[in-house]
């Protein structure tokens, strides 16, 4: 495949870029009033994308556009929904999206039909679900179940844990716990107020052999027996959710108490599958369909909608047009909706776990830059905190701000507060604060002309500061299925662009292979041959005294 950087589109993309120095985003807004109509998307009346306050014109999307056809995106997309081996280091098929088809699509692995196999799970897991949450389902001595703690980490965990927190409206009576963390602090924290005749644990593993969730589900067993005493109670408070029956059965988890998925769905991308158990039995088995059903809705219009029109493909080469050609290492997400505040931690791993990569797919160093970092909190606490830097900082920063025209809790018209500030950050990055203005500003709080020319340079925004706005009806969980579908497919599309596997995490393996051999040095191992910065630090935690 020829290099990213050596297509014709590439060089006309720096010429464009190059044009840009004299362009500003308030001008071209005060000439072209049809530009929200131009540069914005909707899937319905739910869910619209209004990319008009990004650094581009039209001719800077045909150009992006021209480059999505270039890096082939349409076939990479039919390759990944039709079941094709696309993550081709690991081998595996990619097929988080056959997680919420319905039942009638024909998606095959290796010729074998799946559907049919993941509704099974679907079955399964609404049966458990739905005896848990009416009561039948009993602990030890006979209690219904009223608390749930899941055990895992990174894919097994953000998702779930995101999404709980999102969909508190449609939350019943059993609570939702997440404990992730090797640092046995966060299991002491979750486990001090609940009951263990009422608690059920699932240990959440894709491979059942993390340190972390291992240790932390031997923990919990301990804590469990420590009240319940017979082991045998074990079946009624613990199930797993894995692709390995041997393992989960070595631990001491019956595998009829165990929920199964499948190697074609990586970890970040679970959370449709039986990792969600802990959201179904959060929301119910119908809200989280729903949630599927949202996910779906963005695969078709991905699948179906022509590249202009698309929202997960527009936000992909939008970012890539920022990250490539403006040298924007950050990306921030920030949602204006308190419980998506998990939200930006999940992208962090969906973005920067998938498209972190330094070779191509052919394995050479990519010669540009791919994943940029994530940062975000929600609207309008970030405002109070970091947004400075965005305003006004020396680096571009750009944006998604996402809101909801309802909320879920309209309390004293504090909603409509909320909007607006959600629209007067996007305004204010856009437009800026020019000298002129600034100074009519300071005059009018009756500052001398000293003071003036003094404090004008503090008081310019240069605006001219990209961001998407992402605004759907309410928080619901077919909305935020959709949304995490959007970014997921986003994400999918500048991997294609950047011609990096987005599917594997080899990353993530050598400090898990470093950490194995250090472990037992701190047990009063003799330290091996480490850095001196390590050997201090290894001698200052074995320190006797
Ligand atoms: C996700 C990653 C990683 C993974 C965790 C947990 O894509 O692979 O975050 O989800 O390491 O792995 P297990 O589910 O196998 O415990």
């Amino acid at each position: 495949m020829t290099s990213l950087t050596q297509l014709p589109v590439w060089d006309a993309l720096k010429d464009e870029r190059a044009a840009w120095k004299k362009i500003h985003l308030r001008n071209l807004f005060a000439k072209d009033s049809d530009r929200f109509a131009r540069f914005s998307v909707a899937l319905d009346d739910e869910l619209l994308l209004d990319y008009s306050k990004n650094l581009i014109r039209p001719q800077t999307l045909k150009l992006l556009l021209k480059l999505a056809q270039e890096r082939e995106l349409e076939a990479a997309r039919e390759a990944m929904f039709s079941g094709a081996a696309f993550n081709l280091t690991e081998g595996r098929a990619v097929l988080h999206t056959a997680l919420r088809a319905p039942l009638d699509a024909d998606i095959r692995v290796d010729g074998q039909p799946i559907i049919a196999d993941i509704h099974t799970v679907l079955a399964r897991m609404r049966h458990f679900v739905d005896r848990v949450r009416t009561g039948k389902w009993k602990g030890y001595n006979g209690k219904p179940i009223t608390d749930v703690v899941n055990i895992g980490i990174g894919g097994s965990d953000l998702g779930p844990a995101m999404a709980c927190l999102a969909l508190k409206p449609y939350g019943g009576n059993i609570r939702a716990h997440f404990v992730s963390n090797v640092d046995p602090s966060q299991m002491v924290d979750t486990l001090e107020d609940l009951n263990p005749a009422t608690t059920l644990f699932i240990i959440a593993s894709k491979t059942f052999t993390t340190q972390e969730t291992l240790l932390n589900a031997q923990a919990a067993r301990v804590w469990f027996l420590d009240t319940a005493k017979d082991p045998s109670h074990i079946a009624k408070h613990f199930v797993a959710v894995s692709t390995n029956a041997q393992a989960v059965s070595a631990f001491g988890i019956d595998t009829d108490h165990m929920f199964g998925f499948w190697d074609w769905i990586g970890g970040r991308y679970s959370l449709w599958s039986a990792i969600g158990l802990p959201i179904a039995l959060y929301i119910g088995m119908d809200a989280f369909a729903e949630m599927l059903a949202g996910g779906h809705d963005m695969d078709s219009h991905f699948r179906t909608a022509p590249l202009s029109e698309n929202m997960p493909v527009l936000m992909a080469l939008i970012g890539l047009w920022h990250s490539n050609f403006w040298d924007a290492p950050v990306h921030a997400v920030l949602p204006y909706e308190q419980r998506l505040a998990r939200f930006p931690a999940y992208l962090q791993q969906l973005d920067m776990e998938s498209n972190g990569k330094g070779v191509t797919r052919a394995g050479k160093p990519v010669t540009y830059t791919t994943g940029p970092a994530l940062l975000g909190e929600p609207g309008t606490n970030g405002q109070h905190a970091f947004y400075q830097l965005i305003h006004q900082g020396t680096g571009l920063i750009p944006c998604d701000f996402l809101a909801g025209r309802e909320s879920h809790n309209d309390i004293n018209g504090q909603h409509a507060v909320l909007l607006s500030n959600f629209l007067a950050q996007t305004e204010a990055l856009m437009r800026g604060k020019t000298a002129a203005e600034a100074q009519v500003e300071l005059a009018a709080a009756g500052r001398s002309s000293r003071e003036i020319k003094a404090l004008t340079p503090h008081k310019v925004f240069p605006g001219n500061r990209p961001s998407n706005a992402i605004l759907y009806r309410r928080l619901t969980p077919r909305t935020l299925g959709r949304l995490i579908a959007l970014y997921e497919h986003k994400v999918f599309v500048q991997g294609v662009l950047w011609d990096v596997n987005s599917f594997d995490q080899w990353g993530v393996e050598l400090g898990k292979q470093l950490a194995q051999i250090i472990l037992p040095e701190l047990h009063g191992g003799t330290p091996g041959a480490h850095d001196s910065s390590t050997l201090g630090l290894i001698a200052k935690i074995t320190q006797k005294d």
